[in-house]
């Protein structure tokens, strides 16, 4: 499923709408001619020169079809030039970039590397989930409006712990204080292990990764801009061979695109505004090398926790205030 109001799209239902049009007045002028001067008529040429095949019939012409035939589609040529410079300009002009959410993406062979400039905390929906995760001097989880969830698995800094819910108070509450500057996650489950809920935090200069199984994670409703580098695996070799190949870094979701050029210092930059929650594809549309098909990876749009929780809406696409922190 690709979203509908991404700049592609749009473009795409315009030229589009211009290419029926044209199709429709093209294609009407030929069946017209083509029964209008079928074989069988047999043309009136007594007050008409004869037609000189490869000569133009000066004596027999319409000086203003001609002209239209040349200034219509001029005119529609430039009206095309004109939709496409404008989606071109929405989608490298930055709309904020002091706002944004800067992510940097590293392309490796072959795999992709997230390192988030930017923190992040966020949480699903607790109006869908009917659970809430509220960490602060300790950590607390509501659930008593869903009668699944028993379990929890409280994941800091790469170590799993879990813990049983309390399910006869509706809340359970760990005596951990959050810390800002470490990744989290905290995972509620249900008997047969299944994620209901899913809260979780990652700190400044965080790195994810595709060869991890990690997905790229991102807030929806704000402009998530990426800065594209190319490096090898191999980080001992700090010379020439430091950089990597050329790979590009494709979201399909957003129709936008960016290549990643090695030697280049600064790396390039690209766009997105994601607004629907849910998971959608990461794709190298480069060919890299040997495993350039397996560059392959999801980006999980989710709801921010920044002054109280801030949800997508499936259905706008708009942020919503929300949440009882
Ligand atoms: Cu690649």
């Amino acid at each position: 499923m690709v979203a509908e109001d991404t700049v592609f799209s749009v473009l795409y239902d315009k030229f589009l709408f211009w290419g029926i049009l044209v199709g429709i007045i093209t294609f009407a002028w030929m069946f017209y001619a083509m029964i209008r001067y079928r074989a069988s008529i047999i043309p009136d040429t007594t007050d008409v020169d004869h037609i000189v095949v490869g000569s133009f019939p000066v004596d027999r012409h319409n000086t203003k079809v001609e002209v239209l035939f040349y200034v219509l589609p001029t005119i529609i040529v430039v009206w095309l030039v004109v939709l496409a410079l404008a989606s071109n300009t929405a989608v490298w002009v930055i709309p904020d970039e002091e706002e944004a959410f800067d992510i940097e993406v590293i392309g490796q062979q072959w795999f992709w590397e997230f390192e988030y400039k930017d923190e992040l905390t966020y949480q699903d929906d607790s109006r869908v989930s009917g659970i809430d995760v509220v960490w602060g001097s300790n950590l607390t989880v509501q659930h008593t409006s869903n009668a699944d969830a028993t379990n929890m698995t409280v994941t800091v800094n790469g170590d799993s712990t879990t813990y049983g819910l309390d399910t006869l108070v509706g809340s359970t509450m760990i005596d951990t204080s959050f810390n800002r500057f470490v990744s989290a996650s905290v995972s509620v489950e249900d008997a047969e292990g299944n994620e209901l809920h899913r809260w979780g935090h990652i700190p400044i200069n965080h790195k994810l990764s595709t060869a991890a199984g990690d997905h790229l994670i991102v807030p929806c409703d704000d402009e998530v801009v990426l800065n594209l580098f190319s490096y090898t695996s191999d980080y001992s070799q700090l010379n020439s061979t430091y950089w990597g190949v050329q790979h590009s870094f494709w979201l399909p979701e957003w129709g936008v695109k960016e290549d990643l050029v090695p030697g280049l210092e600064g790396g390039t930059v690209m766009w997105f505004l994601p607004d629907d929650p849910g998971t959608f594809n990461i794709r190298c549309a480069e060919y890299c090398g040997l495993d350039h098909s397996k560059m392959i990876g999801y980006v999980d749009v989710v709801s921010p926790i920044e002054n109280g929780i801030e949800y997508c809406d499936a259905d706008t696409g708009v942020k919503k205030e929300g949440g009882a922190n």
